[in-house]
């Protein structure tokens, strides 16, 4: 494009001094990189990004990621420019208390903000995960390639510090392999970051590491006064948007904060204001008024806010193109309308299977056969393992891997449904997050419970963002035996129930995993389901102790023939050793009720009168039993329970023998219930 004019210019120049002033007026943000970043943004999404500020869910857009997330000015600028219905006073209010411009963007508060990003590293990876879903969408909607309808990009800047972020590189590896065409990073080469240049810990040549994991890269000089090259920049950003078989990373040289007399090229104006006086002289530079604050005059409102006719018009195209494509694909119409209401089709639960008892099977093992028989009935379904599938159970039978063209791999197809993430834990976290945020289909992704603390930032994210990834965490107390401590979680159960809105849940046969299967796919929110390794009887059930108890997060699986003495409340797979301690206790006139508690955050959310039918206030006799830390249980057994915990690390030996000398015993589990009764 050659029609940029005087009034781009000045938009850019606008766009620097607001980030100049939004810092200024809070006293605190990040002002450097939005400076510098301007011309880039800008470019981005008045010229670049197919986008629709008046629809900022357009399922045909392409999407930006901010995965330099402290500089979200750089963002919120272009989202006022647009006019995604951020307005001047938003930007006066950067920061502060209710605003719509929090100090880092935070996803389903801000109209045009497709993500929350803060975490360095976490953007660009979940953008991984944008772009694979992307591909996959196309498969359900569009395998034989009749529309180019089901085809955007996936845009992102990422700074030094994403780069750097271990997590990045899990996640590049990986979309090199899976040369994800549609995923154009442009890379803020400033050479800076808090401790000042970025080479006293980061020398290494990025343009071929990234040549190394199979990317374009282009690199983009700066201008030798220092300002980004926009025109240079805006041909690279042409090029990669016709590069379809490899990401793309544009290298752009930039200096932060320029054109700050002082303050350009420094660490201080990457986290601080830059003060009254370097501002005036920084719009002495740019040929502004100093003595004007959040000034945006008329004709640079009215030039960038085109934008929304070019928007429209090009959704509008987009409508006509779905509308011809609906007519001659109703099938294919029906699930895309299916796919974006997230309703799950007709019946579908009756796919999923129950489990006679009397036979043995762990919980992993039910959950693949359920995963199996979900796949069967939504295509949207869809996840795989980071390199432990078969331990995970997590695959999908016939499924095809989710592989390029290209791939020589056994069963590869571009539209498989099993991913192969590679032993990287974090960025299939936050590739599951990207997917989710994406939009239409439903992923899972697997390894040891333990490995959970590799996740655990995508896993918190996943939460803060209230969107629906799925985690499957298997191998899930030291019930997983030889391995010995490195791989069984003690503390983990326990510090996944911390985060805020992420349901832990934790089945106790094969039954409870079929029913969490139907509630996760229900509920349509964070989940970590906690699997075990080893085989678990499956309970004999009738109308009063349903599997259905588990869509309530805890519910009475065996109740005494008397009024209960005492309440027994595990979760997983002690549930059948508290089962065993009721007999026993029975045999000796005490009656136990047990409880299985496979999530208490969906129990939590129950009326308080079920809560009492569960857990009767006045029975103060009570045990808890879970192989793991014991954190979280006083408040359900209270001051006069029991905690049957495990509060130091495992050791490699059979799981028979590590709950035996652990204390995950009936007989244990029988003297504790009997010292509470003594004491209630
Ligand atoms: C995972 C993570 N660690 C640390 C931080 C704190 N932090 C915020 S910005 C920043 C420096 C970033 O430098 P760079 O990525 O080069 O950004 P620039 O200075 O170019 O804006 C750090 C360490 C963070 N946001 N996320």
């Amino acid at each position: 494009m050659n029609n940029w004019d005087a009034l781009d210019d000045q938009a850019v120049v606008v766009s620097r001094a607001l980030a100049m002033d939004a810092v200024q007026k809070v006293g605190n943000g990040h002002p450097g990189t939005a400076m510098a970043l301007a011309p880039v943004a800008y470019t981005l999404f008045q010229r670049i990004l197919k986008h629709d500020p008046s629809n900022p869910n357009w399922l045909g857009r392409d999407r930006f990621v901010l995965s330099a997330g402290h500089s979200s000015l750089t963002l919120y600028i272009q989202l006022f420019l647009s006019g995604y219905g951020l307005e001047l006073s938003d930007l006066q209010s950067f920061r502060t208390a209710g605003a719509k411009t929090p100090g880092h963007p935070e996803f389903g508060h801000t109209a045009g903000v497709e993500i929350t990003t803060g975490p360095l590293g976490s953007g660009i990876s979940s953008a991984v995960g944008m772009a694979m879903a992307a591909r996959y969408e196309k498969g359900l909607l569009d395998p034989e390639n009749k529309t180019s309808l089901f085809e955007h990009d996936i845009w992102v800047i990422a700074s030094d510090g994403d780069l750097q972020e271990g997590i990045s590189s899990e996640a590049c590896s990986l979309a090199g392999t899976q040369e994800l065409g549609n995923l154009k990073v442009i890379y803020d080469d400033n050479r800076i970051s808090i401790e000042g240049d970025t080479h006293v810990a980061f020398t290494e040549d990025v343009s071929l590491r990234f040549k190394a994991y199979g990317w374009n890269v282009i690199e983009v000089a700066g201008l030798p006064n220092g300002d980004v090259d926009q025109v240079a920049l805006e041909n690279a950003m042409v090029k990669v948007q016709s590069e379809k078989s490899k990401p793309s990373l544009i290298r752009l040289k930039t200096v932060i904060a320029w054109p700050a007399p002082k303050a350009q090229g420094t660490a201080e104006s990457h986290g601080s204001a830059l003060g009254a006086d370097e501002i005036a002289a920084t719009k002495i530079v740019l040929g502004l008024d100093p003595d004007k604050s959040f000034d945006v005059p008329d004709p640079v409102l009215k030039h960038s806010r085109k934008v929304l006719e070019r928007g429209a018009a090009l959704k509008a195209q987009w409508d006509n193109e779905l509308a011809t494509w609906a007519k001659s694909n109703p099938e294919k119409s029906e699930l895309l309308k299916r796919l974006q209401s997230r309703e799950l089709p007709k019946n579908w639960e009756q796919a999923i299977p129950t489990f006679e008892s009397g036979k043995d099977l762990a919980t992993r093992a039910a959950s693949g056969k359920v995963i199996n028989a979900i796949a069967g009935v939504l295509p949207e379904f869809w996840g795989g393992s980071s390199d432990l599938a078969g331990s995970n159970n997590t695959s999908i039978n016939g499924g095809g891997s989710f592989l390029p063209a290209t791939s020589k791999m056994k069963d590869a197809t571009p539209y498989g449904r099993i991913v192969h993430f590679g032993i990287r834990e974090h960025a299939m976290g936050a590739i599951l997050n990207g997917i989710a945020l994406h939009g239409l289909t439903r992923a899972f992704g697997g390894t040891f419970l333990v490995f959970s603390d590799y996740m655990r930032g995508a896993v918190r994210l996943a939460a803060l963002m209230n969107i629906p990834s799925i985690f499957i965490w298997s191998h899930d107390s030291i019930g997983l035996g030889e391995d010995g401590p490195t791989h069984q979680p003690v503390e983990h159960i326990a510090s996944l129930r911390l985060i805020p809105n992420l349901a832990i849940v934790r089945p106790a046969d094969a039954n409870e995993t079929a029913v969490a299967w139907r509630e996760i796919l229900i509920r349509d929110k964070p989940v970590g389901l906690a699997l075990s390794r080893q085989n678990l009887p499956v309970f004999e059930r009738s109308a009063s102790n349903s599997a259905d108890g588990v869509a309530k997060g805890a519910y009475v699986i065996a109740e005494p023939k008397s009024a209960p003495d005492v309440i027994l409340i595990a979760t997983g797979s002690e549930v059948n050793v508290a089962i065993e301690a009721s007999r026993i206790l029975a045999e000796q006139n005490i009656s136990a009720r047990v409880v299985s508690a496979p999530c208490l955050e969906w129990f939590e959310e129950q009326s308080d009168s079920y809560k009492e039918s569960v857990l009767p206030k006045n029975l103060r006799a009570r045990v808890s039993i879970e192989a793991g830390v014991g954190a979280g249980w006083q408040k359900y057994v209270g001051d006069n329970g029991e905690i049957i915990s495990l509060e130091h690390f495992g050791a490699s030996a059979s799981a028979g023998s590590l709950f035996k000398e652990y204390g995950f015993t009936a007989d244990n589990i029988v003297l504790a219930a009997k010292r509470t009764i003594a004491r209630a």
